[in-house]
């Protein structure tokens, strides 16, 4: 079963978003394994963003991560990791489309809500980057079969 990391920014948070969001991934049938709402320190947004490091908005992007509060999330399921990167859209909000998490609710790539794991070997890095092993709940929800066949 695939995991993905997922952490809704501190626009997300601000602007009152945290329950339209994690619904969504609730109502798509994803499980959550894990969540935790925190201040991410200097160190630890620099090492997340470590491959943009060299881009003219980095330390934008920094300040603007350890600005307020996040919410950070592992959510299981098959295909997972490409699924919410299609929920979340398009890295500007503005050209996302419609139905997406940034196509609905945002307007700026500077403040585009939330952040999903791009690929299998990005998650796995975010996963172990953000969580501990025994921050990590492996659950069966019990309407799982109504979910998945
Ligand atoms: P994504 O978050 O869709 O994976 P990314 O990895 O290319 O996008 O960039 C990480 C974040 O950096 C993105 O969510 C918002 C910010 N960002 C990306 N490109 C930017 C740009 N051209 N100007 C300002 N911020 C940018
Ligand atoms: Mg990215």
């Amino acid at each position: 079963m695939e995991r993905t990391f997922l952490a809704i920014k501190p626009d997300g948070i601000q602007r009152g978003l945290i329950g339209e969001i994690i619904s969504r991934f609730e109502a798509k049938g994803f499980t959550l394994v894990g969540l935790k709402f925190m201040k991410v320190s200097r160190e630890l947004a620099e090492q997340h963003y470590n491959i943009h490091r060299e881009k003219s908005f980095f330390t934008g992007l920094v300040d603007f991560i350890t600005s307020g509060p996040v919410i950070a999330m592992v959510w299981e399921g098959s295909g997972a990791i490409a699924a919410a990167r299609k929920m979340i859209g398009a890295t500007n909000p503005l050209t996302a489309e419609p139905g997406t998490i940034r196509g609905d609710l945002g307007i700026d790539i500077g403040r585009n809500i939330i952040h999903g794991s791009d690929a299998p070997e990005t998650a796995t890095q975010e996963i172990s980057l953000w969580f501990k092993d025994e921050e990590l709940i492996s659950w069966q929800p019990s309407l799982i079969s109504w979910i998945r066949e």
